[in-house]
């Protein structure tokens, strides 16, 4: 159990300290390995069931360690009982539990769709090997839908792979971009896990950005590369423009060198120069 909280301790705090978790934004969930599932075997819920907006049996019964709504990602280290919980989801994936957390009395994330939907897709798409989703606030990445005009995902992405050369390796099937919705909207979520059924990561226009990885420090570097990424790109705006950047020539180089998947339909290589 301890090693559970200390997961999610670590996370949590290097978010808030980056920034990324002002007053109670942002959210992380972590679906429960069989060693950690098996932690909360025989547990007495702490609850009734609940019901889902929707019917997700792709992650029935499975356990999920979720931050609270309304609690502050800081406040995790000092105080992990009181602002995350572990729900379970029931047999037809149509309501969740609780079994332990959120102290004295609460609930999951605001953003619950968007995760346990994200969760169906990562699940499947990974063959059961991913398991971590994080949902934040990075300044450059909220910034960046701001500043730069006519945004979609094949542009997006390019200016990202382009600002830092590390970015296709970490990402090379892009970031998709999803046009401002609703926060903790079932639209949102629905859009979310459409696009971690292709990408591992969102973006979320004039909000912030979701991830997802086998573990969470998988699923925080990706954010934590496309936030630099989208500092880089908003200092060069600033100095002026870019005088020169990446050709498409050197991102496929990098593509190769590192035998990286790149989504072919988000760049301007010809499919048969590949
Ligand atoms: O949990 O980040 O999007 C607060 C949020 C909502
Ligand atoms: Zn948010």
């Amino acid at each position: 159990m301890q090693k559970l909280i200390d997961e999610i301790k670590k996370t949590s705090g290097d978010m808030a300290r980056r920034g990324w978790a002002e007053s109670n934004g942002g959210n992380i969930s972590l679906r429960l390995n069989e060693e950690y599932h098996r932690y909360f075997d025989g547990i007495e819920p702490k609850s009734g069931w609940v019901n889902l907006p929707m019917e997700m049996p792709k992650i029935s019964g499975e356990r999920f360690l979720v931050t609270g709504t309304g609690r502050f990602l800081r406040n995790i280290e000092l105080f992990p009982e009181k602002n995350i919980g572990v729900i379970e989801i029931d047999g037809k994936g149509g309501a969740y539990q609780l079994l332990w957390g959120y102290e004295p009395k609460g609930a999951p994330t605001s953003e619950l769709p968007s995760h346990l939907l994200s969760h169906c897709q990562i699940k499947e798409k990974s063959g059961n090997g991913m398991f971590a989703f994080i949902h934040t606030h990075p300044n450059s990445i909220i910034a960046l839908t701001y500043a730069v005009a006519a945004l979609d995902t094949k542009n997006l992405t390019k200016l990202l792979w382009q600002s830092h050369a590390e970015c296709i390796v970490v990402f090379p099937q892009g970031v998709e971009f999803l046009p401002w919705v609703m926060a903790g909207s079932m639209d949102l979520g629905i859009a979310t896990a459409e696009a971690m059924s292709r990408r591992n990561l969102a973006v979320w226009q004039y909000h912030g950005i979701c991830g997802c990885g086998r573990n969470l420090d998988e699923a925080f570097g990706r954010i934590d590369v496309a936030e630099k990424a989208a500092d880089i790109c908003l200092r060069v705006m600033a100095a002026g423009g870019a005088k020169q950047t990446l050709t498409d020539q050197q991102l496929r180089e990098i593509a190769i060198n590192f035998n990286c998947h790149v989504d072919l339909r988000l760049f301007d290589f010809k499919q048969n120069e590949t």
